[in-house]
């Protein structure tokens, strides 16, 4: 870890502090508490008055409607684990560093979260032919590289018409803290956390591709500093695994210690694309692999999985790691390709630890 994030600014700390990643030890539980789940917020948590607070569905379609929350929660109800992730998880692992929530490994949570199919609202308010995507704006705004804006992302019709893409009013069973979208947000599950739209205000049909800076100006694979590039969008999460460190961790540098003996390591692996097929664990830095054994399939496909792999741990200084395979094959790097926007960062997750 020595020298990774040098020259962190206080803008960066000030976001970092802010928004938070799920601590390591977290990865115990299989749906991750409330509080302990990521967060990702760009401008500040709107003020909603839930009883006053109205969603609106307009744009290229039949019959504009606005819904209150009662509505809402009177619609089918749906339950779906998922598990989220920010496309800049990984970011402050980039060389040369990349300025921006200087995630390292942990933006990441697994929570169920409850709510009522994007479709049936689309389908009620009866969508024009010719509509493309679907913008899904936030009640909260802001300022990014001088553009003033409502948070907002788009989705391709396609999967805005998924059954499982949820307006959810529910995290763990009880009402969307402030801080993760109350009254309502959207889940997209299998994408990165960007369309994941906290504080949902409108939906809006398009005939044509949304051009909103969270489209065209962020969430983007820039492979050069070159302003020109229009870069592949972000969209799904590809494979990767993490390890709950093991052992007991030094204050102040995370550095772990171990007892020598059987330790059972264990961690969780998703894909947003295709199941998980395969873990492997390293006790080696990733030089040699083996497997490690897969835990029950998960509650939902776009939940994660549980892996655990016995090591014999011999006193001296280790590196451990371990990577995710899923059902396309994909894998993960043991270092990813530089981006401009630090995106989709998916290497290997590496352990330090000394056993004694
Ligand atoms: N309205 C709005 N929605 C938003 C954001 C935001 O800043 N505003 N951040 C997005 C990003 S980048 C991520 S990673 C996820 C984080 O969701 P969480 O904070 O519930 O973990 O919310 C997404 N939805
Ligand atoms: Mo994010």
């Amino acid at each position: 870890m020595a020298d990774v994030g040098a020259g962190i600014s206080v803008a960066e700390l000030q976001l970092a502090a802010r928004n938070h990643g799920m601590p390591l030890e977290a990865l115990r539980y299989d749906v991750t508490p409330a509080g302990l789940h990521y967060l990702l917020i760009h401008y500040d948590i709107p003020d909603v008055d839930a009883t006053s607070w109205r969603l609106s569905i307009d744009g290229a379609v039949r019959t504009p409607v606005t819904l209150s929350l009662d509505e809402l929660r009177s619609r089918p109800r749906v339950s779906l684990a998922v598990t989220l992730e920010c496309a800049g998880n990984g970011r402050a692992l980039l060389e040369p560093h990349v300025e921006s929530q200087p995630w390292l490994v942990e933006a990441v949570g697994n929570a169920v979260w409850t709510g009522t199919p994007l479709r049936g609202v689309l389908e009620d308010a009866g969508l024009d032919d010719g509509v493309q995507e679907i913008v899904l704006t936030g009640l909260d705004h802001g300022l990014d590289h001088e553009v003033e804006q409502d948070y907002q992302r788009s989705l391709p019709l396609g999967e805005a018409m998924r059954d499982d893409v949820l307006l959810a009013y529910e995290m763990n069973g009880a009402p969307l803290p402030p801080q993760h979208g109350f009254p309502l947000r959207v889940i997209v599950p299998g994408w990165y956390g960007m369309t994941h739209v906290k504080w949902l205000g409108s939906i809006t049909a398009v005939t044509g591709p949304f051009e909103g800076f969270q489209m065209t100006g962020s969430y983007r694979i820039w492979s050069s500093d070159d302003d020109g590039e229009p870069g592949e969008p972000v969209t799904r999460i590809p494979p990767r695994a993490l390890m709950r460190p093991p052992g007991f961790p030094d204050f102040f540098t995370r550095h772990r210690v171990v007892e020598r003996g059987e330790v059972e390591l264990d961690g969780r692996a998703w894909s947003g694309v295709a199941p998980i097929e395969r873990v492997e664990v390293s006790v080696d830095g990733g030089e040699t692999w083996r497997d490690a054994r897969l835990g029950p399939l998960p509650a939902s496909e776009y939940a994660w999985r549980s892996w655990t792999s016995r090591w014999n741990a011999e006193p001296g200084e280790h590196v451990l790691a371990c990577r995710a395979t899923d059902a396309t094959g994909a894998t993960q790097p043991t270092r990813a390709d530089w981006n401009r926007g630090g995106f989709q960062n998916n290497s290997i997750h590496l352990v330090p630890v000394t056993v004694r």
